[in-house]
C-alpha cells in the first residue's frame, strides 16, 4: 500500500518512544485512538521530497539547534543582500531576568524583500512565469500577472507612493479585499521601505479607525467595493467613516487611494472627498514601470499587523525584514515540499498573517505561481474550490479547518465531480484540525495520496513553528507533528517548569528564530509582559499543547482569553467592551463554546441595566453593536441573559463556570464556594433557553 512506507520509520526523535501498534497499522486494523493512527507518505512522494525521511529531518533539525548561526546563514546566503550582515548572525535575549527582551537576525545586512520576491526572480529567468492567477468572485472572471508584469505594477505604485511623500519608515494602511492589488500594495510598500499595515477588509470602521490612530499612516489604500458571494460590501464607505473617526482623534490621513472595482460598483455611486480621495486607475498608469529599491537593514520594520490579545486593545505585531524573509521562504519551501512546477493556492486573506507570509512573501520569494481568490469558497456552490483547483491545476492547497468542515457538510459529489488530480500537498492552519475533518480532507479531497501539512504558528511567530514535512514523517490526523528547523518547543507546567516526554501543558518556545516578531508597536513593555513574563526564559504562545509517547505535538487551543472563531483570533475583552458600550448593557462576559463549523463560537452573557426587559430586538441590537465595533466575523452566536455574573469576592468573573453553562456541562460545575453569590449560577441555568 502506497501509504505504508515503513523503511523511513527506523528513527524517531530523541525522547520519543517506539511507535507502538505499528503492526496493526500495517495490517490495516482500526486502532483505538488517534495517537496510534499513522498515515505514511507514499514511497513515491518521499522519494521526490526535499526532506524524505525522519533521519534527514533529524539531522537538519539537530544542526539548526546546535548551530543556528551556521544553519541560517547558509540559507540566508541564497537571497540577495546588497551588503552582508555583520559578524553576528543573530543576537537575542528571551529572558526577562537578564534584561530587556531583544531579538535580532542578520543585523547590518542590507537587503529588500520586494527585490528578493520580484527582481531576483526576473533576473533568474522567471520573468515570463505566472506570479499571480487572480480568480474573481464570479466564475469566469479572472486575470493574471507574470513576474515581470508584477514587478512593473509594483514599481508604478511604489513610484506613486514616493511621489506623494511616503518615505522609508512611514506607515501605510491597506484596507483591500483579495484583489491582485493587495499583494501589489504590500510589495510596493516594501520596495520603498514603508511599513505596511494591512487591515482585514471585514473589520468595521471603528476597528479600522483604532488601527489608523495607532500607526498614523500617510496614505490609505482601498477600493470602492467588493463582491463576496452574492453580497456587495462598500468598503469606501467604511473607510470614509474610519477616516472621520480618526481625524476627530487628531490623526488625519492625507490620501485615500481608491481602486475602482468595476465588478462591484460604479465610480458614480462612490462618495468622494476631493483633495483626499484619488482613483487608483487615474494616477498609477502614469508612473514609470521601474523604481529604484530602497535598501534597508535586515532589522528595519517590514510590517505591522494588529492582532487580538486578552485585553481590549489590539496589539501591533511588528515584523522586521531580513529574518522574516529568510524564515517565510524556508518554511514555505519545506512544509509544502515546494517544486518550481507547483501551482499554489492559499485561501487565507492577506488581512491575516497567513496571507502575509503564505500568499505574498513566502511563495514569491520562492518564485512560485500563486492563486489569489476574491470570492467566497461556497459561491456559487460548494464545488467552487475544487473547480478552481482543476482550472489552474493547483498542486498545493492550503486552507483552514473551518472551510473543510463547512464544505464537508455538503454532498461529496461537489468534490468528486472535479478531478483534483493536480493536487500533491494539502495544508491546514488557524486552529486544531479535528481528526474527522482531517480524514475527509485527506481521503476525499486528496484521494488519500496528498500529505496534509497541519501548520501550527501565529501572527507573532511570522512563519510555521510546528509542522509536518510532508515527505519525512508519517502523520497522525490532528497532530501538527514536529518542530520546524530552528524551533525548540517546550511544554511547561503551571509553575513554568519544563516537562519532558509524554505530557500536556503550556506551549512555550526556547530561543529565538529568524521570523519572530520583534516588539509590539509602541509598547515594548506589553510585549515583554504578555509573551515573556508568564514563563520566564521562554516565549509563551498562549496555546495549550500535549506531546504523545511518540513525540508528536498536539495543539489543544488557546489557554488565554482569546477565542478562535473560524481561525480568526478574537479577544473576549474586545467583544465584551463592544457589548458594554450598548446603552442598555450593564455588563457582559464572553466565552468560547464549541461550534460545529467555526471551531469556536462566541457566547455572550449580558447583564442589562436595571429595569430593562429582555427582548429579541435588544438581542439583535447588541449583536449589531459588535458587528459595528469589530466586524461581522466577531458577532456573538448567542446572547444569554444574565441577571448577574458569577464573580469571586474580589470581583473577578469566573469564566470557568460560564464556559460550563455555555456548553451545557452543568453537572460538573466544580467548586463554586468562592463565589460572592453562588445563587447566580442557578439563575443563569434557568435562563439558558430564554
Ligand atoms: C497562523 C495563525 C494563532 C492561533 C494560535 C493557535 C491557532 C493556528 C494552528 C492553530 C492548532 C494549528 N492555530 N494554527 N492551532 N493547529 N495548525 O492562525 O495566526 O491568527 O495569530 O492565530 O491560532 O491557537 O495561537 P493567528
Amino acid at each position: 500500500n502506497h501509504l505504508r512506507h515503513l523503511d523511513s520509520m527506523s528513527l524517531l526523535p530523541s525522547g520519543a518512544g517506539k511507535i507502538s501498534q505499528l503492526n496493526a497499522v500495517v495490517l490495516g486494523e482500526s486502532l483505538a485512538s488517534e495517537e496510534n493512527d499513522l498515515i505514511f507518505p507514499s514511497k513515491e512522494f518521499s522519494a521526490q521530497a526535499l526532506v524524505s525521511s525522519p533521519q534527514q529531518y533529524m539531522e537538519m533539525h539537530k544542526r539548526s539547534i546546535d548551530d543556528p548561526a551556521g544553519f541560517w546563514s547558509d540559507i540566508a546566503s541564497q537571497f540577495y543582500w546588497k551588503q552582508k550582515w555583520g559578524d553576528q548572525v543573530f543576537s537575542d535575549n528571551l529572558d526577562v531576568r537578564k534584561g530587556p527582551i531583544h531579538i535580532e537576525w542578520f543585523k547590518g545586512g542590507i537587503t529588500n524583500i520586494c527585490y528578493n520576491c520580484l527582481d531576483k526572480n526576473v533576473e533568474a529567468g522567471l520573468g515570463d512565469k505566472t506570479a499571480i492567477y487572480w480568480e474573481g468572485n464570479e466564475p469566469g472572471v479572472g486575470a493574471s500577472s507574470t513576474y515581470s508584469e508584477l514587478l512593473q505594477q509594483v514599481c508604478q505604485l511604489a513610484n506613486y507612493l514616493k511621489d506623494v511623500g511616503v518615505k522609508k519608515g512611514d506607515a501605510v494602511v491597506i484596507y483591500l479585499p483579495m484583489l491582485m492589488e493587495l499583494p501589489i500594495a504590500m510589495l510596493a510598500c516594501a520596495r520603498i521601505g514603508a511599513v505596511h499595515s494591512v487591515v482585514f477588509a471585514g473589520f468595521s470602521a471603528d476597528s479600522l479607525a483604532q488601527r489608523i490612530i495607532d500607526c498614523k499612516p500617510k496614505v490609505i489604500l482601498t477600493c470602492n467595493a467588493v463582491k463576496r458571494g452574492p453580497k456587495t460590501i462598500n468598503l469606501k464607505a467604511i473607510v470614509d467613516a474610519a477616516l472621520d473617526l480618526s481625524s476627530k482623534d487628531g490623526v488625519s490621513v492625507g490620501i485615500c487611494l481608491t481602486y475602482d472595482n468595476p465588478s462591484a460598483t460604479t465610480r458614480e455611486k462612490t462618495k468622494w472627498k476631493n483633495g483626499r480621495d484619488v482613483w487608483w486607475q487615474d494616477v498609477i498608469s502614469k508612473y514609470p514601470t521601474s523604481c529604484e529599491v530602497e535598501w534597508v537593514d535586515a532589522e528595519d520594520p517590514l510590517f505591522l499587523l494588529y492582532t487580538s490579545g486578552s485585553t481590549g486593545k489590539p496589539k501591533g505585531v511588528l515584523h522586521t525584514t531580513g529574518g522574516y524573509m529568510v524564515y517565510t521562504a524556508t518554511t514555505f519551501k519545506y512544509a509544502f515540499d515546494y517544486k518550481s512546477t507547483d501551482v499554489y493556492w492559499c485561501t487565507a486573506d492577506c488581512g491575516w498573517i497567513t496571507g502575509h507570509s503564505y500568499v505574498t512573501y513566502g511563495p514569491m520569494l520562492n518564485g512560485a505561481t500563486v492563486v489569489v481568490f476574491e470570492g467566497a469558497p461556497n459561491y456559487p456552490d460548494s464545488g467552487r474550490c475544487w473547480e478552481i483547483i482543476d482550472k489552474y491545476k493547483i498542486s498545493i492547497f492550503y486552507t483552514a479547518p473551518t472551510l473543510v468542515r463547512s464544505l464537508m457538510r455538503d454532498d461529496d459529489k461537489y468534490v468528486t465531480r472535479h478531478s483534483r488530480k493536480s493536487l500533491r500537498v494539502l495544508g491546514s492552519v488557524g486552529e486544531p484540525i479535528n481528526p474527522s475533518a482531517w480524514r475527509w480532507f485527506f481521503n476525499l479531497v486528496g484521494d488519500s495520496k496528498c500529505p496534509i501539512s497541519d501548520t501550527w504558528w501565529q501572527t507573532e511567530t511570522g512563519g510555521f513553528m510546528i509542522t509536518p514535512l510532508p515527505g519525512a514523517w508519517p502523520q497522525k490526523p490532528g497532530s501538527a507533528t514536529f518542530p520546524f528547523f530552528g524551533v525548540q518547543p517546550v511544554i511547561v507546567d503551571e509553575k513554568g517548569n519544563e516537562i519532558k516526554g509524554e505530557c500536556s501543558g503550556y506551549l512555550c518556545v526556547k530561543g529565538s528564530w529568524p521570523g519572530a516578531f520583534r516588539t509590539l508597536f509602541g509598547d515594548h513593555e506589553r510585549y515583554e509582559t504578555t509573551y515573556f513574563k508568564p514563563f520566564e526564559g521562554y516565549y509563551f504562545s498562549g496555546d495549550g499543547c500535549s506531546r504523545d509517547k511518540d513525540g508528536y505535538y498536539w495543539l489543544t487551543g488557546r489557554v488565554d482569553d482569546v477565542i478562535n472563531v473560524s481561525g480568526h483570533r478574537i479577544g473576549t475583552a474586545e467583544v465584551e467592551s463592544a457589548l458594554a458600550s450598548h446603552p442598555q448593557c450593564a455588563e457582559a462576559a464572553v466565552v468560547g463554546v464549541e461550534h460545529e463549523v467555526k471551531g469556536q463560537g462566541i457566547y455572550a452573557f449580558v447583564t442589562l441595566v436595571e429595569g430593562v426587559p429582555y427582548s429579541e430586538e435588544l438581542r439583535k441590537s447588541l449583536v449589531l453593536m459588535v458587528r459595528n465595533q469589530i466586524g461581522a466575523f466577531a458577532a456573538p452566536d448567542r446572547i444569554h441573559w444574565a441577571p448577574g455574573l458569577p464573580k469571586t469576592r474580589s470581583g473577578k468573573i469566573m469564566r470557568r463556570i460560564l464556559r460550563k453553562i455555555a456548553s451545557k456541562q452543568l453537572e460538573e460545575r466544580g467548586d463554586i464556594s468562592t463565589l460572592a453569590d453562588p445563587s447566580v449560577v442557578d439563575q443563569l441555568i434557568a435562563l439558558a433557553d430564554v
